[in-house]
């Protein structure tokens, strides 16, 4: 029955079947690169890993996977009973869901009526149980000789202080607070002070420019914003509170004013005396904070309740809110980083994610310490001051599963394993990749490089709206394909579809969606039910629909092909191509642009722009220039083309809609691919770009 629950094929059941500890199989050749045609090699955990691992063998996956999907109730039960709950669920309402549009209104609710808190689970839970001296978060700063540490005990104290300034000026239940932080310990730290009081938490990442936050602001008009005066990344100083102030007038035009902004002083970046500040409405985190008793008493709030909003790209201009609520994504995050990381009490875990992205919320923050594990938290950029500094760091703390990003192993691996040769990295024991697909090559170089063949890597695949891993291995279990996320973390159905919505069994390649709820499912998009049901319930009927293509192998092995949507994922930030073309237009020489990704070596995707100008306005590499800061200044840097292409005309379709796919292909210089350009208004101007392609 497992295989019709994945759509998996017959040969599952032999790859599978296999003895997990005799000799690895021919194509498993452990330390030595695979020959790159031969991408679906199996490469095996070693028999001493599968045989410390949680989950150690395929069958013993299949049970529980079973399991999960014949009776999610029980199955979630059993581990949502695993935390404190101040009142228990209704056993009939584990999970109330409704999937199809053409049923009613969607919905999806679990462990409803229970009453719980997430910071006490992550952090009161283990002091009580008597761990609050264990290390909860080792913190690295942007320089090599800077660093920290907090005890659960001082984790809890910390929480405790912030809590109570927020409750005491006024900061209730279900109020919004944004936080505009780098990664210092502060930011868990404000993100659990906010859980702790029932207060719905923003995280906006603090590459975001002031024009971005204005737009989050305004949207979720908090109470408070959270920031600090300035950072320092590699040698750049980013004035953070700047950015923040300029947020501030720019959402006060839009009618919302925030009353405080609580600014944590990052001394080792920038001093008081020189930050920019509003008596009356700007307050010192640490003329404040530290003078609140160390003791607050939790807001118990219904597993529904909502704990954060997080703001992602779609495919249109407004960023669009995803709301996560508590009980279920408590559960769920705390449970996926346990199996796919096969997490022990005596893993020291770093992700090098910002908390600014669903990531650091669900793998730095929530996960890790509702496991009650040791987090690394690192300030700086991962190639400063040179390409060792993540292996110094490995070593520094004798790091074990160390979780990144293909776009940072990639430009690791361009560096060359010298930087990496140098330093021991005997700690590690499993690897992590996210964000997107992770190319064969850098795979082999993340396992046999980095990990010295002896790591397993698990390739996760998720979203900020999944909350948790939906694709992923659990390290212990399976023989892995390099560049495959291989199979569903229980209680995940994910089918792939073709354009009709029709659910394709076997191997197949379509459109990726997920049958049934899990816990971590995002409930809505804050303010914008429609949107949530038009973007993700109404391509496929009956289905969460993620904008993800998929491929199914013949062994059941997932492979993520990319965003079917127009979202473009470069260096894993995920950029809606309209935001970008939004801010484009917004410069007052440009009369239209279309945004398109490209391969990029390193970032995975490139930022691509096609730019036509109001008439008469020379090209100019100053206007090129000025029209990328406009990017910066209404997204971020992140966000800035890597190419601006002039564009007399766009090709467009007798109705006027710009057709992608053939600026997709002028992009990439598959010219020969152009395909039917008759239907085009104006078919000439395709010409036109070829010739300005080099220009
Ligand atoms: C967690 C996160 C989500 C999009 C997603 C997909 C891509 C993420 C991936 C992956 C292939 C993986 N993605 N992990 N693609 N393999 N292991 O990144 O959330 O920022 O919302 O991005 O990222 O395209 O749809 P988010």
């Amino acid at each position: 029955r497992w295989r019709s629950a994945m759509g998996a094929s017959d040969r599952l059941t032999v790859a599978a079947a296999k003895p997990r500890h005799a000799a690895p199989c021919a194509a498993t050749v452990l330390g030595e690169p695979l020959p790159a045609s031969d991408d679906h090699g199996l490469v095996h955990p070693s028999a001493d890993f599968a045989a410390q691992a949680l989950v150690s063998s395929p069958q013993q996956y299949l049970e529980m996977y079973q399991r999960s999907i014949d009776d999610p109730a029980g199955f979630w039960s059993e581990i949502a009973e695993t935390f404190y709950w101040k009142q228990k669920w209704s056993p009939e309402e584990v999970c109330t869901e409704n999937l199809d549009v053409t049923k009613g209104p969607i919905k999806i609710e679990w462990f409803k009526g229970g009453k719980t808190n997430i910071c006490h689970n992550a952090v009161d839970r283990y002091v009580e149980a008597g761990d609050g001296a264990k290390i909860a978060m080792y913190w690295e700063g942007n320089e090599p000789d800077q660093d920290g540490k907090l005890t659960y005990s001082e984790l809890l104290d910390k929480v405790c202080q912030l809590a109570n300034y927020l409750k005491s000026v006024g900061v209730e239940k279900g109020d919004a607070v944004v936080i505009y932080l780098p990664m210092l310990m502060e930011l868990p730290i404000a993100m659990l002070a906010c859980a702790r009081i029932g207060a719905v938490h923003s995280v906006v990442f603090a590459g975001f420019s002031a024009d971005a936050i204005a737009q989050r602001i305004t949207d979720c008009k908090p109470k408070v914003v959270i920031t600090c005066n300035a950072v320092k990344r590699g040698q750049k100083l980013i004035p953070l509170k700047d950015i923040v102030d300029a947020s501030l007038v720019e959402s006060a035009k839009n009618g919302v004013t925030v009353g405080i902004c609580l600014t944590y002083e990052n001394q080792l970046a920038m001093k008081k005396e020189d930050t920019q500040w509003i008596a009356g409405r700007d307050v010192w985190w640490q003329d404040v904070v530290p003078n609140f008793p160390t003791r607050c008493d939790v807001e118990w709030v219904d597993a529904e309740d909502p704990l954060f909003l997080l703001y992602t790209s779609g495919s249109t201009g407004k960023p669009k809110g995803v709301l996560h609520t508590t009980g279920g994504y408590m559960v769920y995050a705390a449970t996926t980083f346990k199996h796919a990381f096969d997490y022990k009490p005596t893993d020291i875990y770093w992700c090098t994610a910002d908390c600014g992205w669903i990531t650091g919320h669900s793998y730095v923050t929530y996960g890790p310490l509702l496991n009650g594990a040791t987090v690394l938290v690192y300030e700086g950029a991962p190639n400063y001051p040179d390409p060792g500094r993540c292996w110094d760091i490995v070593d520094k703390y004798g790091v074990t599963i160390f979780y990144t990003a293909p776009t940072l192993i990639r430009s690791l691996m361009r560096d060359g394993s010298v930087y990496v040769d140098r330093y021991s990295r005997k700690s590690l024991r499993v690897l992590g990749s996210v964000g997107e697909p992770i190319n064969p090559t850098a795979w082999r170089w993340f396992y046999n490089v980095v990990g010295d063949s002896r790591c397993p890597i698990s390739d996760t695949w998720w979203q900020t709206e999944t909350g948790g891993f939906m694709i992923t291995p659990l390290p212990g279990a399976w023989p892995q394909k390099p560049g495959s996320a291989t199979f569903p973390f229980f209680g995940v159905q994910p089918v792939i579809v073709d354009e009709k919505g029709r659910e394709m069994t076997g191997e197949c390649s379509g459109y990726l969606c997920i049958k049934k709820s899990w816990p971590g499912a995002f409930r809505t998009l804050y303010g914008d039910k429609d949107r949530y049901e038009t973007t993700y319930f109404k391509p496929f009927s009956g289905y969460y629909f993620s904008g993800d293509g998929c491929r199914r192998d013949e062994d059941g092995y997932h492979w993520l092909t990319g965003r079917v949507d127009d979202v473009i994922n470069a260096s894993g930030h995920r950029i809606g191509t309209a935001e970008v073309e939004s801010a484009l237009v917004s410069h007052p020489k440009c009369a239209e642009a279309a945004v398109v990704g490209i391969d990029h070596e390193v970032k995975g995707q490139g930022i691509y722009a096609f730019v036509t100008l109001v008439d008469g306005v020379p090209y100019s590499d100053d206007l090129r220039k000025s029209l990328i800061m406009a990017v910066r200044s209404q997204i971020g840097a992140f966000a800035a083309p890597d190419k601006i292409h002039w564009a007399p005309g766009l090709p467009k379709t007798r109705s006027g809609k710009i057709m992608r796919r053939i600026l997709r292909k002028i992009a990439s210089r598959q010219l020969d691919e152009l395909g039917d350009t008759s239907t085009l208004a104006d078919p000439g101007v395709v010409d036109q770009l070829i010739s300005l392609s080099d220009s």
